[in-house]
């Protein structure tokens, strides 16, 4: 359908009417959903109006994006549309459900081998701020403090040179032995890359070993931007972009899914941002292991970048929506409201995501760099964010395969 003809069979849109949902009529694909009109907003700049009909166009009829377009929404100033546009492939997809997880944050060490720039967690060998966890303090933590309704485990830490391979590996049977219902989320790139340097063996080696000490799936961090110029700048010592993409081509693979995120608010471009989201969807087209796609808030405090202001709400709900657009073969989009903020993330529900991350429980990496969010929230909480948001929500297992409403 052309842009005239959809406009011509369109109902002006009121506040009181419901949006469209995945199971309606309106939101097949190239069918014109009910905000479709032509009008003209002049205060946007020449050109402007037909480029975004020609964007919104494309996502109805289910062609892809490019990278081009991708930056065109990075920068147009009718972000309402640009959210509009996301809401609705997010409601297409998803319909009125908004995911959560019942899970917790574990950190075991604080100490780093990298310093990058944007890192408040980290510490440096004999710092007394720095902290280790013996595998005796994670199964007493576990036993003592982990909730029943627990169903997923979040496990990150510094890439800590004291610790030898096995510790890695036994954490995770640890845990297992004390909680074998739990879905252990676990090791992000950087730390796969790092255990198969310490023990000389490759990758797929090392994720046998924790396969078969529980490993269910891995988080998407470590990533931060995949721009060789802001690697050389923000984390030199780390995994290069080539290398971070390599890495998680061989761990989805052999089979272990993963998500990926995406650092914004420093000193990345939109062209960057775009990039990253553009390399992102091309490992997945040849993949298909990534779960979700999670951008991620910079808060500057406390970190060598603490005299940049960081993200405001509207770059915060900017990602969302374009990472909902771009990201055409991703099924799911996070807002981390440890990050973004409660408000905030209820707003993104409505921006292109649809899952808000969970209960967390203790946050140290954010909290670390000044974040003001709560450590962790109930289920409680999450749920009454949703409704308040106009959502349903469902609470999801770590992969999405069962989710099931409150
Ligand atoms: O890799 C570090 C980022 C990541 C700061 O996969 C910072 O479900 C903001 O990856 N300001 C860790 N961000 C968190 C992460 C994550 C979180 C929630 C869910 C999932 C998931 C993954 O946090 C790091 C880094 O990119 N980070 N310092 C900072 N000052």
């Amino acid at each position: 359908m052309t842009p005239a003809a959809a406009s011509a069979s369109a109902a002006p849109t009121t506040t009181s009417q419901p949006h469209a949902t995945g199971t309606s009529a309106s939101t097949a694909v190239g069918a014109a959903p009910r905000w479709r009109t032509p009008l003209r907003d002049p205060a946007l700049p020449a050109g402007h109006h037909e480029r975004l009909l020609a964007i919104e166009e494309r996502v109805l009829s289910g062609v892809r994006l490019d990278a081009d377009d991708g930056l065109f929404l990075m920068r147009t100033p009718a972000l309402h549309r640009v959210g509009r546009l996301a809401n609705w492939v997010r409601e297409k997809r998803h319909g009125e459900r908004a995911y959560f997880v019942v899970n917790r944050h574990l950190n075991p060490t604080n100490f780093c081998v990298y310093d990058c720039k944007f890192c408040a967690f980290y510490r440096r060998a004999n710092d007394p701020t720095g902290y280790r966890m013996s595998l005796e303090d994670v199964r007493r933590v576990v036993r003592d403090e982990f909730e029943r309704e627990l169903t997923e485990v979040h496990i990150v830490g510094g890439i800590d040179p004291k610790l030898p391979y096995s510790y890695f590996i036994d954490l995770l049977r640890v845990i297992k032995e004390e909680r074998p219902d739990l879905h252990l989320k676990a090791w992000t790139m950087i730390e796969i890359e790092w255990f198969a340097r310490i023990s000389k063996k490759s990758i797929e080696e090392v994720l046998d070993d924790l396969l078969a000490a529980g490993l269910g799936s891995c988080p998407g961090g470590g990533v931060e931007v995949l721009s060789d110029r802001v690697h050389a700048a923000l984390f030199p010592d780390k995994l290069s972009p080539a290398q971070w993409l390599d890495t998680a081509r061989r761990v989805q693979r052999h089979g272990v899914r993963m998500n990926a995120t995406m650092l914004y608010g420093h000193i990345e471009t939109d062209e960057e941002l775009v990039a990253h989201m553009v390399a992102v969807r091309a490992l997945q087209d040849e993949t298909k292991g990534f779960m979700t796609f999670i951008p991620l808030a910079f808060h500057p405090a406390h970190t060598e970048l603490a005299h940049l202001p960081g993200p405001t709400g509207l770059l915060d709900l900017r990602t969302i929506a374009v990472s909902r657009l771009l990201l055409d073969n991703i099924e799911h989009i996070k807002t981390y409201w440890v990050m973004q903020g409660l408000g905030v993330a209820q707003v993104a529900l409505r921006f292109g995501a649809d899952d808000i991350d969970g209960t967390v429980v203790e946050e140290k990496i954010t909290h670390d760099a000044g974040a003001t969010t709560p450590f962790g929230v109930t289920q409680g909480e999450l749920v009454r964010l949703i409704r308040e948001a106009g959502r349903a929500p469902y609470q999801r297992d770590t992969t999405c395969s069962r989710a099931t409403p409150v």
